[in-house]
């Protein structure tokens, strides 16, 4: 029997994400592919990255480089090579206009605006909780697009947009399997990479968070520093009987988020006053994932992080962020 492609099953289609990239295109016929191509060169950089992680210890490319990075973090030798291989797979793109890492103190121009090109800018943190890839634990890479707004002004004049414009987002998780999360503002689809054929399997769409999951997730050797707002949380949570899960890598505990719900913090302390996260490289892409699937994401305010008008390319925010009922809940005791 024959299947028209309508006809047969969406849970019984094979889709990889370069196949849904072009699906997506097709449903936007105005689209020119410039922006699938950006897509595909994140999808080739994460099998790179996937491969060097999983051979870091044979390769003795683990540790770190004897360098601290622009935030004065000591950089691993891997954050280094993550960071090259974005940079290399990103700057062979012509749609590409310019790229912003963590890793690197000033954005770099790849191509100036011509009349008519539609370009974009490219921002990264190439291998966020990279300490724990001493201890075989889990790593991510996150991403976000913003459309570039010309050559008027400074170059960071097109990056400083705040996270309700990015026109896509994602993250790639270097677990026990690499996963690759995207959305491009139309709710949440979830990859799994298939090292038999070196390719990323559509395994999830439109992924919505779920409720009711007592779980918190925060560096609790922090919390004499923190917010009084948080600490009343905490302590309510505490004796309410939810659990704590905590990775040292952000992209993996906002995984088990969007999975499973719960609620993670990352709140001002002492060490770090404006909070220790980065607004532009894992904030406003992980609450732009989190809102289409759902959930909430706010700073230490309470306010939507996504409308925050960012005025320097690397600055840092208080971040609470996760299933919709459990951001409320902190939001609820805290003010209370
Ligand atoms: P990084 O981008 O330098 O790796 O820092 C971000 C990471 C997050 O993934 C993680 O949630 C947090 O830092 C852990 O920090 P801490 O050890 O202070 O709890
Ligand atoms: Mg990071």
């Amino acid at each position: 029997m024959e299947h028209t492609s309508s006809a047969y099953p969406d849970s019984l289609r094979i889709t990889t994400l370069q196949g849904h990239i072009l699906e997506q295109q097709t449903a936007h016929p105005q689209a020119s592919g410039t922006f699938s191509w950006i897509l595909s060169a994140l999808s080739i950089s994460a099998k790179i990255i996937a491969d060097r992680v999983r051979r870091a210890r044979l390769e003795n490319v683990l540790g770190s480089v004897g360098t601290e990075n622009v935030q004065g973090e000591v950089q691993q030798k891997l954050d280094v090579i993550a960071n090259e291989v974005l940079l290399r797979t990103l700057a062979g793109r012509e749609g590409v206009a310019m790229v912003a890492s963590e890793e690197n103190e000033t954005p770099i121009i790849l191509r100036n605006s011509s009349p008519g090109v539609t370009r974009y800018c490219v921002l990264f943190d190439p291998l966020d909780g990279s300490s724990n890839l001493d201890v075989c634990g889990a790593v991510g890479t996150i991403f976000s697009i913003l459309a570039h707004r010309g050559d008027s002004g400074r170059p960071e004049d097109s990056l400083l947009q705040p996270g309700s414009r990015q026109v896509a987002a994602g993250y790639v998780l270097y677990g026990s399997s690499t996963v690759f999360v995207l959305t491009t503002g139309n709710g949440v689809d979830m990859f799994v990479l298939d090292p038999g054929i070196g390719a990323f399997m559509r395994v999830e769409r439109a992924l919505k968070i779920p409720v009711g999951n007592k779980t918190y997730s925060v560096n609790e050797g922090n919390r004499q520093s923190f917010p009084a707002d948080v600490q009343r949380y905490l302590d309510w949570a505490q004796s309410q009987g939810y659990s704590s899960r905590y990775t040292g890598a952000m992209v993996a505990d906002l995984h088990r988020i969007l999975l499973k719900g719960g609620v993670f913090l990352y709140p001002s302390t002492a060490k770090a006053p404006e909070g220790k996260l980065r607004l532009m490289y894992e904030a406003n892409p992980l609450a732009m994932i989190i809102e289409q699937a759902g959930g909430k994401a706010v700073d230490g305010a309470g306010r939507r992080i996504l409308d925050i008008p960012p005025s320097a390319v690397h600055q840092r925010t208080p971040l609470v962020i996760g299933a919709a009922d459990q951001v409320d809940r902190v939001l609820a005791i805290g003010a209370g």
